[in-house]
């Protein structure tokens, strides 16, 4: 009983000097949501010599409740969104991840290049062993040639999507969006789709017939906004516990330029983002500094970042407004319409400002292609906008390599010859063989097994192309690929090969890069790489639940040059003692 009061009110404690800018209220028994995660520290040194900075994390169940109904969550120190990685490029990052689950873990750095630690860039059955329930794995990596807004997360099976998230943001001299000169201030919103089931039980009922009847990934049941969202609990009928919460609360100063890094750490829905009465800067897409447009409404899809920066000057002392943070019903098969809210408050003075609700009306959208309209198509941000790199480079004007990825959705077979609903690539649903990374294979030249995952290689000099289809007509992907950031030289509809490319106008003039990137259903886009980050790198579907039913495929980039890289001995004694032919969770 103590203990759960001491527990409920550290963070608390701990966190009063955000408390007037922020929702301080924990939420949910044991997992706390501390809002100094929200706010990025004005004092943070950018300009300080590269150094070591240490993080000590215990990955753990904890019974959580961030829409107000109770779940078991997994979390990493009980903590939902999960601690924050503030960092300067150039500095080291050491993270002592103890296991505590029952399951094998691994957490993934989403966007660092691991250029010299692939072996760290926590990916089971790529880049490592699972860390076995009770052990630690320290993760080390040190930040090179990249800044800007970050996250981390679980890469074992989708149990991200029980709460093991977080934000990592790397600040640099070289970023050219400078605080004091561009923004006065500088926030974190974390979005998320919710589920109150636990991921492991819907990934395998997707694999094995389907999730509630579907095999389509699962209804949400709400949209957090800072890990916190709102569910009605009067249609709890099987006595979990539940209570209905207050609005989230974002509380900002009136009269400065606040920048805020959006992060979607969810597993499915897109989101389209706004702030009724507000346009918002587009200033970042994923870790690229753009000049971007001044829009009403952001779409942000699973894993990309975006950063905004918004006037408070729409009001003063007390006025509220709502934060939308909808589900694209164009995105979205089942067309069910979700609402995200959160209240945006202007407060100067905690005293004399108003806690009512907002009453002000969404922006009226007018634009054809509205992800809104559950007839529209769903789109990209760079398909709407345009989005230029403010650090102007070039992508290869020629490549020596193309390669084609093609993914679609239909009925595959397992390695035990289990069939069951769910997505390859090149015609091969990804199975992971978990305790043989396969950058181990590709460093002991061993071939990779092409009946087990879709692979290409780069090996030549300069750039490489590759060709993403994605044939599922009616599904889009956001398509993730680990290591370097690619050029989105281009896209369309339709199928593209190698020969037809030829045909095609590039763009090599200061091409968006980005790492995360929505191919709608039936369209095509190329990516184009730079091979100086070598690696056995996962090219994968962010939606999480498509993750799970095989959306995966292995780029592997100067395989030569992985092989001089030596993995500690820690790493090592992650794979002893396992069976190398076992088969773990994508
Ligand atoms: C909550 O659910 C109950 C029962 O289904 C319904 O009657 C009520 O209208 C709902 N409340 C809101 C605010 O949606
Ligand atoms: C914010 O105000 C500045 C002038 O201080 C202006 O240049 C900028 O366009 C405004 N941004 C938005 C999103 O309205
Ligand atoms: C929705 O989008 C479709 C297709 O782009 C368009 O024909 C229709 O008019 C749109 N509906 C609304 C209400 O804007
Ligand atoms: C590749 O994997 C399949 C399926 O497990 C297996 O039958 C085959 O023997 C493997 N091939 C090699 C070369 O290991
Ligand atoms: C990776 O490291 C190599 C060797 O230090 C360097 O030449 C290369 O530029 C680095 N790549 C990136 C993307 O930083
Ligand atoms: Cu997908």
């Amino acid at each position: 009983m103590w203990f759960g009061i001491l527990l409920f009110l550290g963070p608390l404690v701990l966190s009063l000097p955000q408390s007037s800018r922020t929702d301080p209220s924990p939420r949910g028994t044991t997992v706390t949501n501390d809002p100094s995660i929200f706010t990025l520290d004005p004092d943070f040194l950018i300009t300080e010599i590269p150094q070591i900075r240490e993080w000590f994390w215990t990955i753990e169940a904890a019974t959580g409740a961030p829409d107000g109904y109770q779940r078991q969550m997994f979390t990493v120190n009980k903590m939902f969104p999960g601690p924050l990685i503030e960092a300067n490029e150039g500095d080291t990052i050491w993270v002592h991840v103890t296991n505590k689950l029952d399951i094998g873990q691994t957490i993934h750095w989403h966007g660092m290049l691991q250029n010299g630690t692939q072996y760290n860039d926590g990916v089971p059955g790529f880049s490592q062993c699972p860390i076995p329930p009770g052990q630690t794995y320290t993760y080390q990596f040190t930040i090179n040639n990249q800044y800007g807004t970050y996250w981390w997360h679980s890469h074992y099976a989708n149990t991200l999507a029980d709460g093991i998230v977080g934000g990592l943001i790397v600040h640099s001299v070289h970023d050219p969006l400078k605080l004091g000169q561009d923004f006065d201030e500088e926030r974190i919103i974390y979005l998320s789709d919710w589920v109150h089931e636990q991921s492991q039980v819907i990934v395998a009922d997707l694999l094995s017939g389907g999730y509630k009847g579907s095999v389509a990934p699962p209804p949400v049941d709400s949209v957090l906004i800072n890990g916190q969202g709102r569910f009605n609990c009067s249609t709890v009928t099987d006595g979990t516990p539940c209570s209905d919460l207050p609005y989230p609360e974002i509380h900002v100063p009136s009269n400065k330029r606040i920048r805020f890094r959006i992060i979607h750490t969810g597993a499915h829905e897109s989101f389209r983002l706004s702030i009724d009465n507000h346009q918002l800067l587009v200033v970042e897409a994923d870790d690229c500094p753009v000049y971007g447009p001044t829009v009403n409404e952001i779409i942000i899809h699973p894993a990309q970042r975006y950063s905004f920066i918004v006037n408070t000057t729409s009001g003063s002392n007390g006025d509220a407004f709502w934060l939308r943070s909808n589900v694209a019903l164009s995105c979205l098969g089942s067309k069910q319409p979700q609402a995200g809210l959160a209240v945006f408050r202007y407060v100067d003075d905690v005293i004399s400002a108003t806690t009512s609700e907002p009453t002000t009306e969404p922006w009226r959208l007018t634009r054809r292609d509205d992800l809104a309209n559950a007839t529209a198509p769903c789109v990209d941000m760079d398909q709407l906008y345009s989005l230029t790199p403010r650090v102007a480079e070039d992508a290869p004007t020629s490549v020596s390599q193309t390669n084609v990825l093609s993914s679609v959705f239909g009925t595959f077979s397992d390695v035990n010859g289990h069939a069951f609903s769910g997505f390859a690539m090149n015609g091969i649903t990804y199975q992971n063989q978990i305790n043989y990374p396969l950058l181990q294979q590709v460093e002991e030249g061993v071939p990779i097994n092409s009946s087990l995952v879709a692979n290409v290689a780069f090996d030549g000099i300069g750039g490489g192309d590759l060709i993403i289809n994605n044939l599922d007509g009616f599904i889009s992907h956001p398509y993730h690929l680990h290591g370097r950031p690619f050029f989105l030289v281009a896209r369309g509809s339709g199928t593209m090969d190698a020969e037809g490319l030829s045909n095609v106008q590039v763009n090599t003039n200061n091409p968006l890069r980005r790492d995360t990137l929505l191919i709608p259903g039936g369209d095509w886009a190329v990516l184009r790489l730079l091979m100086d980050d070598p690696g056995v790198w996962p090219l994968h579907c962010h939606i999480g639940w498509h993750l799970a039913q095989g959306k995966l495929a292995a780029i592997v980039i100067q395989p030569d040059a992985i092989k001089k890289i030596d993995q500690p001995s820690a790493w090592l004694d992650l794979c002893k003692g396992t069976d190398q032919d076992a088969f773990g969770p994508a």
